[in-house]
């Protein structure tokens, strides 16, 4: 049986407290993955959960309708299971309304973005769906592509204008650096290309806060979805399987109501950079290393790799001697304690944290999380072993006889064939724009 309203849930399970069909869509959420649904969907349910209102999620798959399929058919209800070495939490999350297929109809992500209703649009779209070109800016041609989210919000923007609507929050979710100041660049510059006249309306109306966003959500797999199976009574195909941690900071910078996502324990603050940038360059940072170090000795999870007694050290030396150096930390952040956490975090043996699933888009993910860093030291004369030892072993990878999920994927190839990779990769007009030089790290 599928899970639905209906569902007779056990004792155990902690289902919405509100009434799911009493309220608005507040809420556009372009990239409606397992993380979302891990993350701000369950800060959403927890505000409404505390009596807010009308912060309803329309989730949006740009391109694939697996989600859609997974969700529609439960109206939109799924399970968050946090699982730790002391066992497992099922909680049943209300946010999701429905989920629409932009590719199938793109008219009604539209009219989603322009309703009256809605005040933020929000985003995880990856890395990759930023679509930025090596030097950071807009690659205009795929941003007017069919599943580009500019094209969407661009046309969506356009009819709450005319329809003399207020303008929205654009919410950035995914873990690039000033994820907020990124997307209002590369949004503006579309708006410039594409919509000239809703560029100074955008500017007065609208509103980027930056965000840094932390929950570690492995892809669901099927022995996932068959105990979440057997704890419900009820199948679930959109089940999503979390630890219990999670971390949400937001620049309180809105263009207009927002949700109170603080009853869920998000952060508001002024100034999200110390957050966001210890975040990207030591718990992604570390992640990265593990990812192409673990899998060139073999091990498969995350939790394997940093109980390698070869490999623990490196990341802990990463994070504390190479990373946090980097960091001006905000007043009360403590980056000694939080490598203390993160490193309990990755040894969590009750979460299957495949370390492929880290290693896809590198040419993506490393500028902001290694190159930073080691461009940081480079300045001061300094070397960082621990992530030129990842470095060596991300060219590994690349060399390795296996198909690399990254958008580069075929330059990455090519660029590693040679003795000179390193230099092809990062040097002056290589394939990743760096500040790093890596003329001493051969
Ligand atoms: C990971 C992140 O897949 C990856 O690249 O480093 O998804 C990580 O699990 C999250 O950012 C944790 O918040």
């Amino acid at each position: 049986m599928r899970l639905s309203a209906q569902t007779p849930l056990p004792a155990s399970v902690r289902a919405p407290s509100y009434d799911r069909t009493a309220q608005a869509a507040g809420i556009v959420h372009i990239g409606i993955g397992a993380f979302h649904r891990a993350h701000q969907a369950v800060y959403t349910d927890d505000a409404m959960g505390a009596g807010d209102r009308d912060w309803g999620i329309t989730g949006v798959s740009l391109r694939s309708g697996d989600v859609a399929a997974q969700l529609n058919p439960q109206a939109g209800l799924y399970t968050v299971s946090t699982r730790s070495a002391a066992g497992t939490g099922v909680r049943l999350i209300g946010a999701i309304q429905r989920v629409l297929v932009a590719a199938d109809d793109p008219q009604a992500v539209i009219a989603a973005i322009a309703a009256p209703a809605t005040h933020i649009v929000s985003f995880t779209v990856t890395e990759k769906g930023y679509l930025r070109g090596p030097d950071g800016t807009l690659d205009l041609a795929a941003a007017k592509g069919a599943s580009s989210l500019y094209r969407f919000v661009g046309a969506g923007l356009a009819a709450r204008r005319a329809a003399k609507l207020p303008g929205l929050t654009l919410l950035s979710c995914d873990n690039l650096a000033g994820n907020g100041a990124a997307l209002k660049a590369l949004m503006r510059q579309y708006l410039v290309a594409e919509h000239r006249d809703l560029v100074a309306w955008f500017d007065a109306t609208c509103r980027c806060p930056a965000t840094m966003i932390d929950r570690i959500v492995p892809a669901t797999t099927d022995a996932d979805r068959a105990a979440v199976e057997a704890a419900l009574g009820a199948r679930d195909e959109g089940a999503v399987v979390t630890e219990g941690f999670g971390q949400w900071v937001i620049e309180d910078d809105f263009a207009g109501p927002r949700p109170r996502w603080e009853d869920g324990g998000a952060e508001l603050v002024t100034d999200v950079a110390p957050y966001e940038t210890a975040k990207l360059r030591m718990l992604n940072g570390a992640h990265s290393a593990l990812a192409y170090i673990g899998l060139g000795k073999g091990h498969e999870f995350v939790h394997q790799a940093i109980a390698d007694p070869e490999i623990r050290p490196l990341i802990e030396r990463l994070m504390r001697h190479e990373a946090a150096p980097t960091i001006d930390a905000a007043p009360g952040q403590d980056l000694a304690a939080y490598a203390d956490a993160l490193l309990d975090r990755f040894a969590n043996p009750a979460l299957h944290h495949r370390l492929v699933q880290i290693a896809m888009d590198g040419s993506q993910k490393i500028p902001q999380r290694w190159l930073e860093t080691l461009a940081w030291h480079q300045a001061r004369g300094q070397r960082c072993p621990s992530l030129e030892a990842a470095i060596a072993a991300w060219v590994a990878f690349l060399r390795g006889d296996h198909p690399i999920d990254d958008p580069l994927a075929d330059e990455l190839r090519k660029a590693v064939a040679g003795g000179d990779a390193l230099e092809r990769l990062f040097g002056d007009g290589g394939l990743i724009a760096s500040e790093w030089q890596p003329e001493n790290a051969r």
